[in-house]
C-alpha cells in the first residue's frame, strides 16, 4: 500500500526547511521509534517473520515498517526502520536478540578481539539497509523527509564490550580507562564504520542523518570529550566532505549541561534534547547558537498519558521554541504501551499549531 496521494504533491520538507532555518508555519515534527510494538500493524508484521533482526535485513519488510506510522499519522520525517547494532555485526561482531530481553553480542576483548572485526563484509552484509531506503524514498512524498541513522562510537563500543545493555556500563568505562589504546582502536574503528555506514545511506536517499549516544549520559566531562565528541566531530568532517548539503543530527542523551558544548565543538546541524532537560533553559544556553537546530523533547511518559497532560506538556515546548530553528520530537523513543490514539491527538495538535 502507498502513501495517500494528498501527501505526495511536491513541496520541500519542513523538516529540511527548519534546519535550514528557513521560514516554517508550523512546527515540523517526527519521534524516535515511530515505528514499533505500540502499532498493531508492527506487531503483526513482527509476529509472522522470524525475529527482529530478519525484518531488518529484509528491505521489503524493513520499508513497510518505516512507512506504517507515516501512513497513519502523516510525521514529517520518517526514519529508517533498522537498528544501531547492525554496524558490530556488519563488522563482523555476532549479534542476536533475545526475546523481551534486549540485545545480546559477543564481548570484545572476552569473546572477540578488535583485530578479528573488519570491513571484508561490511558493505555486502548492509545491503538490503541501503536497498530498503531507496524503497523508502520511492514511496514517500516528496514532502516527508527520510532520516538515515547511525550509532555512535561510544555506545556502539558499550554494547560490544559488555555483550548487553547495562544499567551503568561499568564494565566499557573500566575498559576504556584500563586499556585507552586498546579502546582507542575500538573506537577508531567504529568511527570508520559509521561514516561508512552513514554515506551509504545517504547515496541511497537518506536527506538527513541522526547519530545516536544513547548512552553518552555515563561518561565523565573528559571522557566525554575524547569518546563522544572527538569521533562525532570526525564523522561530521568526512559526511561534510562528501554530502555538504545533508544535515546531521546528534543524540547525546544525558549529557544535560554539555550540550551547548557538544554542538558547538561537533558541528553538528542540530541536538536532540533528551527529557532531562528543560525547554526553557536550553532555549536560554543556546541563545547564542541561533544556527543550531533544537530537537525534542516532550517524555514519551506523557505521550503514553495522553490526554491533555500531554498537549499541554507539547505546548509548552513549542512556546519555549518558537522563533528558533527547531524540531518537535520526544526525549527518547517511543514507549509499546502508547495508546495510538494518543499518538494521533498529538500529530493533530502539532499539525494545527502555528508558531
Ligand atoms: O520488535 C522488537 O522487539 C524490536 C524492538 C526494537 C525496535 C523497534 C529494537 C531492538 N530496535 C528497534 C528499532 C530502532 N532502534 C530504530 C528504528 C527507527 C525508529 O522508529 O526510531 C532506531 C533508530 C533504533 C536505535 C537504537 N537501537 C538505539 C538508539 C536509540 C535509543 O533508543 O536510545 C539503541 C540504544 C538501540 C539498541 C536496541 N535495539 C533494540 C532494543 C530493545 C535496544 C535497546 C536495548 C537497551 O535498552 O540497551
Amino acid at each position: 500500500m502507498g502513501v495517500p496521494a494528498d501527501r505526495k504533491q511536491a513541496s520541500n520538507p519542513i523538516v529540511l526547511d527548519a534546519l535550514k532555518g528557513l521560514p516554517v508555519s508550523r512546527p515540523p515534527f517526527w519521534f524516535m521509534r515511530q515505528a514499533g510494538r505500540y502499532l498493531p500493524e508492527y506487531r503483526e508484521i513482527r509476529q509472522r517473520t522470524g525475529g527482529f533482526l530478519e525484518m531488518c535485513y529484509d528491505p521489503d519488510l524493513a520499508a513497510e515498517v518505516t512507512l506504517q506510522p507515516i501512513r497513519r499519522f502523516g510525521m514529517d520525517a520518517a526514519i529508517l526502520f533498522s537498528d544501531i547494532l547492525v554496524i558490530p555485526h556488519a563488522l563482523g561482531c555476532k549479534v542476536w536478540f533475545e526475546d523481551n530481553e534486549g540485545p545480546r553480542l559477543l564481548r570484545v576483548g572476552t569473546d572477540i578481539e578488535t583485530d578479528q572485526l573488519g570491513f571484508d563484509n561490511f558493505e555486502t552484509h548492509l545491503a538490503p539497509v541501503y536497498a530498503a531506503i531507496k524503497s523508502i524514498r520511492r514511496e514517500l512524498a516528496s514532502a516527508t523527509a527520510l532520516i538515515g541513522f547511525a550509532g555512535m562510537p561510544w555506545t556502539l563500543a558499550s554494547y560490544m564490550i559488555e555483550g548487553r545493555s547495562s544499567k551503568d556500563w561499568q564494565a566499557a568505562r573500566l575498559f576504556a580507562r584500563r586499556f585507552p589504546d586498546r579502546f582507542q582502536g575500538l573506537i577508531d574503528l567504529l568511527t570508520e564504520a559509521v561514516i561508512l555506514h552513514l554515506s551509504r545511506q545517504i547515496a541511497a536517499g537518506a536527506q538527513l542523518v541522526q547519530l545516536f549516544d544513547s548512552w553518552a549520559g555515563a561518561l565523565g566531562p573528559d571522557e566525554l570529550r575524547r569518546w563522544s565528541i572527538e569521533p562525532c566531530r570526525r564523522i561530521v568532517n568526512a559526511l561534510r566532505e562528501q554530502y555538504p548539503a545533508t544535515p546531521i543530527l546528534a543524540f547525546p542523551r544525558g549529557i544535560g549541561m554539555s550540550y551547548p558544548a557538544f554542538a558547538e565543538q561537533t558541528g553538528v546541524d542540530g541536538v536532540s534534547l533528551d527529557t532531562t532537560v528543560s525547554p526553557g533553559i536550553a532555549r536560554a544556553r543556546f541563545e547564542t547558537q541561533p544556527s543550531v537546530c533544537l530537537q525534542g523533547n516532550l517524555d514519551p511518559v506523557a505521550l503514553a498519558i495522553g490526554g491533555d497532560l500531554m498537549i499541554d506538556e507539547a505546548r509548552k515546548i513549542v512556546e519555549a521554541w518558537h522563533g528558533r530553528r527547531f524540531i518537535f520530537n520526544l526525549g527518547h523513543g517511543v514507549l509499546p504501551i502508547t495508546n495510538p490514539d494518543e499518538m494521533e491527538r498529538l500529530c493533530r495538535y502539532l499539525q494545527s499549531s502555528s508558531i
